[in-house]
């Protein structure tokens, strides 16, 4: 019996998923071709010279209700070699999620396709309201996300180690299904706008049947110019590009959005309505920085946050002490680096940064307002609900840098 590859399964299943986005959300469309033209006329610098992926490179995101679906979940990405990787508490920007990345994690599977999934846990004892609460895990509990067939698949390439052609391409078309969007609530409207009063985000994950791609996003070698273009054609363009400031050297991740559509919805109850959750977002990805790389960035880029006045002048101010040279950043311990016949390269960071996916998330529910005081969320509880401990980044970083073998 031979099996389909679970890289060749991840590339068809990203290149599925950005074709149905690309029906669903035409200005992914209208991103993509930009993303295209402005990474044609872009030399890439040394952390991006993998132009092979850069093409089929993309990331995309969904947010689910219950420990159940997580775990699902987790199982789904496995059989396409993505692994949960870090744990984001996005609560200090009051948003009650907990997430994760689904990704590969070897440099075999990264440069077959690096495609990533960040998958975020709703925490459901945040909501106050004890009624609303026990209204939501009762809709929660009513739906099933992922098919009978889909579930019967996974099963079967986790007893016997893959699947064949036709239970692999069925598992892509079944895969598919689970982040379609569905115009059909299933709650009425005033449930909805019940939920959408306690956070936009406990509306947009357990009103629906599923847990919808809300966004998928290209990578680009040039993000400024990709933004200065989205403006220029009238697109809605989140107004701040999150991450570092524009570098020589880039590090890290940045990324920018366009708001999110407004899409009709049907209540149980028959009555119409609309629902906004789903966007397009852009990123540039630059080094993956050491744990003192990363002590560096928090620290200016928390005083550029604290400053006040004009971002993009206190974001470059902020990080004036950042070395912007990659000898620097490789003797000073700040980025990794592993060696090739050209001697060291930037490791490309794969992962996300929780300040910026906050400003992303808030920038698409218009919840820039809301209270931070909430309980923090913890990495135990999410694992707990996960079914496995999540990868540390950090070790997997330093395995690339040392070409030795990846943590268990
Ligand atoms: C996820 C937001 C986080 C990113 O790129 O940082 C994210 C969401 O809106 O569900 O995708
Ligand atoms: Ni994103």
């Amino acid at each position: 019996m031979t099996f389909v590859s679970s890289d060749l399964l991840r590339t068809r299943f990203s290149a599925a998923m950005s074709a149905m986005y690309r029906e669903e959300v035409p200005l992914y469309a209208t991103l993509l071709d930009i993303v295209a033209d402005v990474n044609a006329k872009t030399d890439a610098d040394l952390a991006s010279r993998d132009g092979a992926r850069l093409s089929a490179e993309r990331h995309g995101a969904i947010r689910v209700g219950t420990a159940e679906e997580l775990s699902q979940m987790r199982r789904f990405f496995a059989v396409m070699g993505m692994e949960p990787v870090g744990y984001y508490d996005l609560s200090p920007a009051g948003v009650p999620v907990h997430s994760t990345a689904f990704r590969p994690v070897t440099n075999e599977a990264l440069a077959a396709n690096p495609f990533r999934m960040f998958c975020s846990l709703l925490r459901l004892e945040l909501i106050e309201d004890l009624e609303l609460r026990d209204r939501a895990s009762e809709a929660l509990s009513q739906r099933q996300i992922c098919s009978d067939r889909l579930l019967d698949l996974i099963a079967k390439a986790e007893s016997d180690g893959g699947l064949g052609d036709d239970d692999g391409a069925a598992f892509l078309a079944e895969g598919l299904e689970v982040f379609r969007w569905h115009s059909e609530a299933q709650v009425s409207s005033a449930d909805y706008r019940a939920m959408k009063a306690q956070h936009g985000l406990v509306a947009d994950i357990v009103c629906f049947k599923g847990p919808h791609i809300n966004h998928l996003t290209p990578r680009t070698l040039d993000i400024d110019t990709v933004q200065a273009e989205m403006v220029a054609r009238g697109i809605d363009a989140k107004d701040r590009i999150e991450g570092p400031p524009r570098r020589k050297c880039p590090i890290l991740l940045r990324q920018t959005s366009f708001k999110a559509l407004s899409e009709a919805v049907t209540f149980k109850d028959g009555s119409e309505g609309a629902h906004t959750a789903r966007f397009g977002e852009i990123e540039q990805r630059g080094a993956a920085l050491t744990p003192k790389g990363r002590d560096l960035y928090d620290t200016c880029l928390n005083s550029a946050l604290a400053a006040g006045g004009d971002y993009e002048e206190a974001l470059a101010a902020s990080f004036a002490d950042f070395p912007d040279d990659w000898a620097m950043l490789r003797s000073d311990g700040l980025a990794y680096f592993r060696e090739d016949e050209n001697g060291a390269v930037p490791i490309v960071w794969e992962d996300f940064l929780p300040v910026s996916a906050a400003g992303i998330f808030q920038s698409n529910l218009g919840d820039d307002a809301r209270d931070s005081a909430m309980q923090g969320g913890t990495q135990v509880a999410f694992e707990a609900a996960l079914g496995r401990p999540v990868r540390d980044m950090f070790e997997l970083y330093a395995a690339q840098a040392e070409g030795s073998p990846l943590p268990a």
